[in-house]
């Protein structure tokens, strides 16, 4: 049997970790990884009993090296589109899945898979990182949203200076930009993203989702249209059986059961 691409592993009730599986390649992303990567999404989507999910890189150079070059040879023009908009669609869905999302990297997060961690909601780095987006190197641009979303997180200074000379960073320097939540030792990374899942279970998922869109969202709109879109949420919260649990439960002096709901 051939070894899957993308592993999915339940690491606790709620807790799920997807790997890249292509430790051999830096787990670049061909299009059959990026395949499986979207069915285990789906799946994962469609089922209640998930509510976080942790992407990780198997091996411990990569996180992911990015797109697999390999299959970019030729000028095959056709191909070369059809991957890009599949990959562009399955990056979006990563990043408007309704449930939180946490990148743990170690090694390298280039191009792709740097894109795809700042899909994530969360990212985690270990000190190991290094994140870039080196496709001017190849004399090609980023196509997973790396122009956009990094230049909205770090601002365009910065974005600049790491796509126009191709500068890579440390999951340090990640961490001092805001772009990383937290930098740990190689060793620590995997509980670290552990503990923040765990952490993510505690709060009530429907105001996880609504947040996350909000975060996303509010951004390109502006400020009094955002703070409107914000106010909707929390009016449409408050009505919910868990906004009145989440209130209840304080008073009550006890842990919130949250359904969903
Ligand atoms: N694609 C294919 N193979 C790769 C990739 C890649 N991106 N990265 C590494 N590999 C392979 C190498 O070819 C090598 O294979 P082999 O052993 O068969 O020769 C193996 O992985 C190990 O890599 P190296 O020997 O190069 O390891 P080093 O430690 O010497 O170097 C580096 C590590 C610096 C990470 C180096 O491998 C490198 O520069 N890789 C390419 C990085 C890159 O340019 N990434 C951007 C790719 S373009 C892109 O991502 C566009 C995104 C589009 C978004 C939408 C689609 C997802």
């Amino acid at each position: 049997m051939t070894e899957p691409l993308v592993l999915s592993e339940d690491i606790e009730p709620g807790i799920v970790r997807l790997t890249f599986n292509r430790p051999d390649k830096l787990n670049a992303l061909s299009t059959p990884l990026m395949r499986e990567f979207e069915a285990h999404l789906d799946s994962l989507a469609a089922d209640p009993a998930v509510r976080v999910i942790i992407l990780a890189g198997a091996g411990e150079k990569a996180f992911v090296a990015g797109a697999d070059i390999a299959e970019y040879r030729g000028n095959r023009r056709a191909e070369f589109i059809a991957y890009q908009l599949e990959s562009r669609r399955i990056f979006d869905k990563l990043e408007a899945l309704p449930k939180p999302t946490i990148a743990a990297i170690r090694g390298y997060a280039l191009g792709g898979g740097f894109e795809i961690a700042l899909c994530c909601d969360v990212i985690l780095c270990a000190t190991s990182a290094r994140l870039g987006l080196p496709e001017g190197l190849l004399g090609l641009s980023p196509g997973g949203g790396g122009t956009q979303r990094l230049t909205r997180a770090v601002g365009r200074i910065v974005a600049s200076d790491m796509m126009l000379a191709a500068r890579r960073i440390t999951g340090e320097r990640a961490y001092q930009l805001g772009l990383a939540a937290e930098c740990v030792a190689d060793e620590a990374l995997v509980e670290t993203a552990l503990s923040r899942a765990r952490a993510m279970l505690k709060v009530a998922p429907l105001a996880q989702a609504e947040m996350k869109r909000l975060i996303r969202q509010g951004p390109d709109a502006a400020l009094p249209v955002a703070q409107g879109f914000e106010q909707e949420v929390l009016f449409r919260l408050y009505g919910t059986a868990d906004g009145q649990e989440g209130i209840d439960a304080f008073l009550d002096k006890r842990d919130p059961v949250f359904k969903g709901i």
